[in-house]
């Protein structure tokens, strides 16, 4: 039942995300300059507080970005801790093609950025100001469930050949550390692919996808012959034993959609709430609810 090209991405910012990817695909644009130009929507959209410009800062009230990129050549570029770039994806895939690396972060990525023809933006909207504002009053670090850490998108492109590539863009756990990195960017937590196998990404507390190298070892499950929903499901229950216990239990939400060589997909999450757009030739541009453990 998989087919061929299929787009998923996470949350419902992955619907115009997947609409311009499509697009580009079928303009026969390179698989991962179709990526980006889907994932740039997000990224540019004031109204989707956790992702580009308007994402919610840290706690200092930066907004500091993480992205990351993966080809079906094992190809990777990454940024992470950039300030002042709106589209951090766009600047992970400059780090893919023209440099011998595979991860930027910090003021490094911000100076690449720019000798790359990225122009310095203030990210910072006047509304997530007032939030970070309003947060700091209180200054509690409990992240809200499937709202303020949780909406990353990521995506995982299966093109007409059976290429498998995707992309993670994401401004972090709002009110997070100033330096804080989490899983979006580090290949083998945020996203993973092996072009032999599948490709998984994860949404969520990143603290708990990092612990677990949970996009990874989705991919590893699909290898030994799981479905990507056997896999999904698998690595959310592994995520919930070692937290059960954990201080993060409190607020943990974690979701992974992944899709394997024949075009299948799935996702899952520990909690409800977690929902993805998918886009195929049968059934056009939708979203999905992802299936979970515990409401
Ligand atoms: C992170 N996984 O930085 C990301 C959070 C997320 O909106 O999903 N963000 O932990």
């Amino acid at each position: 039942k998989g087919s061929k090209p299929i787009i998923i991405s996470t949350w419902n910012h992955g619907l115009p995300a997947n609409e311009e990817t499509w697009k580009q695909l079928k303009e026969g644009k390179p698989t991962v300059d179709a990526i980006v130009a889907g994932m740039n929507i997000p990224e540019a959209d004031p109204k989707v507080r956790s992702v580009g410009y308007g994402g919610f800062p840290d706690r200092e009230g930066k907004v500091t970005l993480d992205a990351c990129i993966m080809d079906h050549n094992s190809n990777c570029g990454s940024v992470s801790f950039l300030q002042g770039i709106k589209h951090p994806i766009s600047v992970a895939k400059k780090v893919m093609q023209n440099t011998p690396h595979v991860m930027l972060v910090g003021e490094g990525a911000f100076q690449f950025a720019l000798s790359e023809g990225f122009k310095e933006e203030n990210l910072l909207t006047a509304e997530a100001e007032k939030d970070w504002k309003n947060w700091v009053e209180e200054s509690k670090y409990k992240p809200v469930i499937n709202m303020e850490n949780h909406d990353t998108i990521s995506m995982l492109v299966v093109d007409k050949d059976g290429n498998i590539s995707g992309g993670c863009t994401t401004s972090g756990a709002a009110w997070k550390m100033h330096g804080r990195v989490g899983d979006s960017p580090i290949i083998g937590a945020g996203l993973f692919l092996d072009n032999d196998i599948g490709a998984a990404a994860a949404t969520g507390l990143g603290e708990a996808v990092l612990r677990t190298a949970g996009s990874a070892m989705v991919v590893e499950l699909m290898r030994q012959g799981k479905s990507p929903y056997e896999a999904c499901k698998e690595i959310v229950e592994r995520i919930y034993a070692k937290h059960k216990n954990h201080k993060d239990m409190e607020y943990l939400q974690v979701g992974f959609i992944a899709v394997n060589k024949k075009g299948e997909h799935a996702g899952y999450s520990l909690r409800s709430g977690f929902n993805y757009a998918v886009a195929d030739e049968k059934s056009g541009n939708r979203m999905e609810d992802a299936s979970f453990k515990m409401s």
